[in-house]
């Protein structure tokens, strides 16, 4: 077929022999390399360092990427398939490199050349910065979906925003306090993305909207902001699929304003400029939490605005008519962040492309689908309606006009059930007017679904029950999390993933994660048993070197490590953590010495970020640091129990803790944590789990079986009533848990530094109690112990269990994952290029 295509442009050779392919030998690699040494960087042998080899190294990869994108994007626009759009505000990357060889299976070749250049390719790929425009797992969510749907050749498209500061960098004070620096991570060029410089649109903020007859209206005035595209290729693994990230940036629409420039206003001018160009400048650092800034819906709306524009602009150059939106074009909304899509989609129909509203509305309700990621009322997003007012008046409109026709169908459904109608209507009226974008989402999509089993009920139930009653059960679908095993095991942890491939015989497990089941067959082998164990004690040796260099502390890794790594929040109860570990620590001490020396050595490691406004979780971060101080400088307990707080969590860090693993810790109160997806990663890795029965540790669970995890604590019906206890028959801690008494009241001697430091936190525990820990601190010491006694009883049992967990983790591919929103959602299929 495209033997018969018309060349489109000049003589056909000549453009064929200038295109270039993917290098595929070593001295075409290191030709390459070279040449971006010398031209690109304008450096030499005699003058280039890490970064420098880095840099190359990146540029020469690039273009393969590129090669590949263009293929890819050229067969979808020829081949017209239906697309999938993900808008995500967040897409927590990491580094790139590393990935993107082992995507493209040259990592190999690229090391050997990287060598003859005398270079270490390890050292090559920590020169990279961590591309971290994210909070945590629903951006790292985001980042594993880009890299499955890629892998699965689908015709997928990430939507983001290019900001110039990601996720701050976390710092730890003398004192053990947080403190944050700003993350300026395109201060080093970024080789990954392509510039767009002619892709760009007009988004308007403020003015004035006037309606017109039949719902449509004019939107004029205001100040325009321009988008400027930056695609990010992302490659898929053993497949020429390279599908885009489209990155916007903001400008301002003129880079001055010319009558104050000519009126001698010279800084007014270069105000506006200014204020624009704030739009995409940094990440909110908000994990769990809505923070309602202003600043932070001009962002959504800029991001939502721009991206519709670009998908009706891709739309319409397929010719066909506009009721064929929705067969060619499904948009997945992460969360409500990019919920104004839905308005904006509908101010698109009916203002600029005269489409009538029922008619428009038919088409945005079968273009959008939306997933849920938490159910906790302090994160629900509610914009003041005042805000809408000065912003985004024709939207305001446009959802006025949605809610009344909405309430009326809510009113004949049920009649008479005026609180019905008041939870479920788009408008809070309740302190100050609000818009509930939740319920927003839920009406403009055709699907809504949560994000693991217990979660997507809990929204069934909770949250969105009144929808459910409304619209019935088939809209409210379950799509339980998925991670990429080939970051979060080929590429972090080589030695198992070698091990993997050279015991199963290929490396096709890594695209059909099931395959893994085929380790079972080596449970029991002795042989199996040693090399495993092995690629255990070697990331443990990696990991404790890296604690060497960046903090000083020696860690023995012979000890089991027990690890806890995610975003700092009190319904995740790192609080929890502590407090047990404290209660090791006293256990210990009060130990003679024979019996301290039969104590199972534990090496506790901590790291996450608490949102800088988050008083509560920063002085959990505090009271870590100083019980680890004291613990780690106690003779008493030298060589038995070590605690430390990793600065400055990332991708890149996970990469190397995880792999470290004997036990991880997922231990929110049950019923909070929607998901979690670190606690997938860990299991991967043949890390067992320790945990509530809460999100997508059930699942594990049931995959792996119960006998191979350790669960613990009160299950999500008891969270309720164990709360309203809490309120109004409350039982002192010392009745409830002697020991966690005894573990309050040694924070409260002074011991960690002074007392009143650490009473808010010690009375959110002894008062209200919110997040349960003196109803599940017992229980959690009892699973600790059951910890101890398989880690040390029987050695044999505990690799067991291990290769157990890893082989049957298939579940939880981001592949099947997203091949579960293609086939059931957005009804796109696999495009070969
Ligand atoms: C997380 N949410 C869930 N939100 O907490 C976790 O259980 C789940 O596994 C994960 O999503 C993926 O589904 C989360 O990370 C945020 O970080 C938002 C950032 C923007 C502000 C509101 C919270």
């Amino acid at each position: 077929e495209q033997g018969q295509e018309k060349w489109p442009k000049g003589d056909e050779a000549t453009w064929k022999a200038g295109l270039r392919g993917v290098d595929s030998d070593v001295p075409e690699i290191t030709k390459n390399i070279v040449h971006h040494v010398q031209t690109t960087l304008a450096r030499q042998a005699y003058n280039i360092d890490d970064m420098g080899a880095y840099q190359a190294t990146a540029l020469a990869v690039r273009e393969d990427l590129i090669v590949n994108w263009n293929e890819t994007q050229l067969t979808y626009t020829k081949k017209s398939p239906k697309r999938a759009y993900y808008l995500s505000l967040e897409f927590l990357m990491g580094r790139t490199l590393d990935n993107a060889l082992l995507n493209l299976g040259m990592k190999d070749k690229f090391s050997e050349g990287v060598n003859k250049l005398g270079f270490n390719m390890e050292d090559v790929l920590h020169s990279e910065r961590d591309a971290a425009l994210g909070n945590g797992g629903l951006g790292r969510l985001a980042a594993c979906y880009v890299d499955s749907s890629a892998t699965c050749e689908l015709p997928v498209w990430g939507y983001g925003l290019r900001y110039q500061y990601g996720m701050f960098q976390q710092l730890i004070a003398p004192d053990g306090s947080q403190l944050e620096a700003p993350d300026p991570w395109l201060d080093n060029s970024n080789p990954w993305e392509i510039p767009r410089l002619d892709v760009t649109v007009d988004v308007r903020f403020g003015g004035h909207a006037e309606k017109l007859e039949g719902n449509r209206g004019i939107w004029s005035g205001g100040q325009e902001v321009l988008a400027i595209a930056y695609d990010c290729p992302i490659p898929g693994s053993d497949t020429k699929s390279t599908n885009n990230i489209r990155f916007w940036s903001a400008r301002p629409r003129r880079g001055f304003d010319l009558q104050s420039f000519n009126a001698g206003n010279y800084e007014r001018a270069v105000e506006t400029s200014n204020s624009a160009a704030n739009i995409t400048n940094v990440l909110y650092p908000n994990d769990n939490h809505y923070a309602g800034k202003t600043l932070r819906l001009q962002q959504q709306y800029f991001w939502c605005a721009a991206s519709l524009s670009d998908i009706m602009r891709r739309f319409k150059n397929t010719g066909k008519d506009i009721s064929e939106f929705p067969n060619l074009v499904a948009i997945q909304l992460n969360d409500t962040h990019p919920t104004l899509a839905i308005p904006e989609l509908m101010r698109i129909l009916v203002d600029e492309e005269d489409v009538e509203w029922n008619a428009a509305w038919d088409i945005v309700t079968r273009t959008f689908s939306y997933t849920n990621h938490t159910v906790l009322p302090e994160a629900l997003e509610k914009w003041p309606v005042q805000i809408f007012e000065q912003l985004l008046p024709r939207h305001l409109q446009i959802i006025y006009d949605l809610n009344w026709t909405f309430l009326q169908a809510v009113a004949k459904k049920f009649p008479n059930d005026v609180a019905k109608m008041e939870r479920m209507s788009l408008i809070e009226e309740a302190n100050g007017r609000q818009i509930r974008m939740a319920n927003l989402a839920v009406l403009g999509s055709f699907k809504v679904n949560g994000v693991a089993e217990l979660h997507s009920e809990l929204v069934r139930t909770t949250i969105l029950k009144d929808f459910v009653d409304f619209y019935g059960i088939s809209k409210f679908a379950n799509v339980t999390n998925g991670i990429t095993p080939r970051r979060w095991l080929d590429q972090c942890n080589p030695s198992l993933s070698a091990l993997i491939t050279e015991t199963l015989g290929s490396r096709a497990w890594l695209k059909d994660l099931y395959l893994l089941k085929g380790l079972l067959k080596y449970e029991d082998d002795v042989a199996f048993h040693k090399k495993w164990a092995a690629s255990k004690a070697n990331n443990k040796q990696r990991l404790a070197a890296y604690i060497k260099s960046t903090l000083g502390v020696t860690v023995d890794p012979r000890a089991m490590f027990v690890i806890q790594v995610k975003r700092i929040h009190e319904y995740k109860r790192q609080s929890l953590n502590i407090l047990g570990v404290i209660h090791r620590y006293l256990t210990i001490k009060a130990m003679t010495p024979e019996e301290r020396a039969k104590v199972n050595p534990r090496v506790v490691l901590f790291a996450g970020k608490a949102a800088p406004g988050y008083w509560m979780a920063k002085l959990i971060i505090r009271l870590i640091v100083n019980v680890g101080k004291v613990i780690n400088s106690d003779p008493d307990v030298k060589g038995v129990l070590t605690v430390l707080f990793l600065p400055d969590y990332s991708v890149s860090l996970a990469e190397l803790l995880i792999p470290a693993s004997d036990i991880s810790e997922h231990i929110s109160t049950a019923g909070t944590e929607a998901s979690g997806t670190s606690n997938m990663k860990f299991c991967l890795n043949g890390g067992l789990l320790l945990g509530t029965v809460d999100g997508a540790n059930i699942e594990i669970a049931e995959e792996v079986g119960e006998d191979n995890v350790f669960f613990f604590g009160h299950l999500t019906p008891a969270v309720e009533e164990l709360r309203y206890n809490h309120r109004y028959n409350p039982i002192p801690v010392q009745e409830k848990s002697p020991a966690l008494a005894a573990v309050l009241d040694n924070v409260m001697s002074g011991c960690y530094g002074e007392a009143s430091i650490w009473e808010p936190f010690i009375n959110t525990v002894r008062q209200g109690d919110y997040y349960l820990i003196s109803d599940d601190f017992d229980s959690y010491l009892n699973a600790q112990a059951m910890v101890d006694e398989a880690y040390t009883k029987d050695p044999k049992e505990w690799i067991k269990k291990s290769i157990n967990t890893t082989a049957r983790m298939g579940k939880f591919s981001s592949d099947r994952a997203i091949m579960t929103y293609a086939e059931e959602i957005w009804n796109i299929e696999p495009v070969k290029i």
